[in-house]
């Protein structure tokens, strides 16, 4: 019987200081995945789009926060659709829509794991580490907020209630490269396996990546990647609003998917960030559906490895 995955379209754009985010999950559609991932052998069912509700929420003091009753709205949403989803298949896909999204399509994949008394890990693949409380964030952009909300930092009262916060010794984040100072001192606190860009530059992707999935391994747990398009370098991915110099390149992209995919061990996935507003003639969507599709098991040549 072939593997099941879902699509899952969170056109959420609230999170962001631009809009244009909520054009992502049709670029997703438009660049071909559902296609795709069916002729990679998987079943493949679309479950539409996520519609959001507004909470009555009242104003946070952090003045610079927008649209919080928005934000929390999609959550309490995609945490029910990720829960859903992922009852109802192998491998749900969430597409993106701001990083904000993966608040509830994290917290609700955890809730399965923690159903079926797994841990759940999570792969950030980010040039930001998206670690900002209500209390701390500047700009007042709750794209940049998720991690701190799903390993339970305190300040997000205004934020739904955790059914299965997050060990951030099962985080592993990638490409980081732009830091603010109260994520730097969280990161450090919280003891986040973190790989930004000068460590990629001296190590690769490979042997952080490897040690990462057998910590998965070893623990018998769920693997759920969130990928940022600005994880990217903007020369190849220019469909996103906080692009950042000195991204991955495709080269260490693909490996990271090709590498997933031989792990057999993810369990869900978020493409966020697209946003088609910015992008050249679909390049950007295109490429994010092509990694994709490497994740999801497209191969160069057979490989006689082990299992990887
Ligand atoms: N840390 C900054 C920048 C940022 C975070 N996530 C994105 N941008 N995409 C902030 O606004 O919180
Ligand atoms: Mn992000
Ligand atoms: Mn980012």
């Amino acid at each position: 019987m072939s593997k099941s995955c879902c699509l899952v379209g969170a056109p959420v754009q609230t999170g962001a200081s631009q809009p244009g985010c909520i054009m992502g999950p049709a670029a997703f559609r438009t660049a071909g995945l559902g296609a795709t991932l069916t002729s990679l052998g998987w079943s493949v069912e679309d479950r539409g789009d996520v519609s959001m509700a507004l909470e009555d929420v009242s104003p946070h003091p952090n003045a610079a926060i927008h649209h919080l009753a928005e934000t929390v709205g999609w959550i309490t949403a995609l945490t029910k659709a990720a829960y859903d989803a992922a009852n109802a298949c192998d491998v749900p896909v969430f597409m993106g829509g701001d990083h904000s999204l993966s608040a509830g399509t994290v917290a609700g994949v955890a809730k399965r794991s923690k159903d079926h008394e797994r841990p759940l890990f999570l792969l950030w693949l980010d040039a930001h580490p998206d670690l900002h409380t209500l209390e701390s964030t500047d700009s007042g952009n709750l794209h940049g907020t998720p991690v701190a909300y799903l390993t339970g930092q305190p300040g997000f009262e205004a934020f739904p209630g955790l059914e299965a916060p997050l060990d951030p010794r099962n985080i592993c984040m990638m490409g980081l490269r732009s830091v603010d100072d109260a994520e730097r001192d969280r990161i450090a606190e919280l003891g986040i396996d973190v790989h930004d860009m000068r460590a990629i530059d001296e190590n690769g992707v490979k042997a952080p990546l490897v040690a990462f999935l057998d910590r998965v391994r070893a623990a018998n747990g769920d693997l759920h990647v969130s990928f940022d398009v600005d994880f990217l370098d903007p020369s190849i991915a220019p469909a996103v609003g906080t692009t950042v110099p000195g991204g991955a390149t495709f080269r260490e992209a693909h490996l990271i998917m090709e590498l997933l995919h031989d792990s057999g061990l993810v369990t869900s996935l978020d493409l966020v960030e697209l946003n088609p507003f910015l992008d050249e003639r679909g390049r950007t969507a295109r490429l994010m559906t092509d990694l994709a599709a490497s994740l999801f098991g497209r191969r160069v040549l057979d490989r006689m490895t082990g299992s990887y």
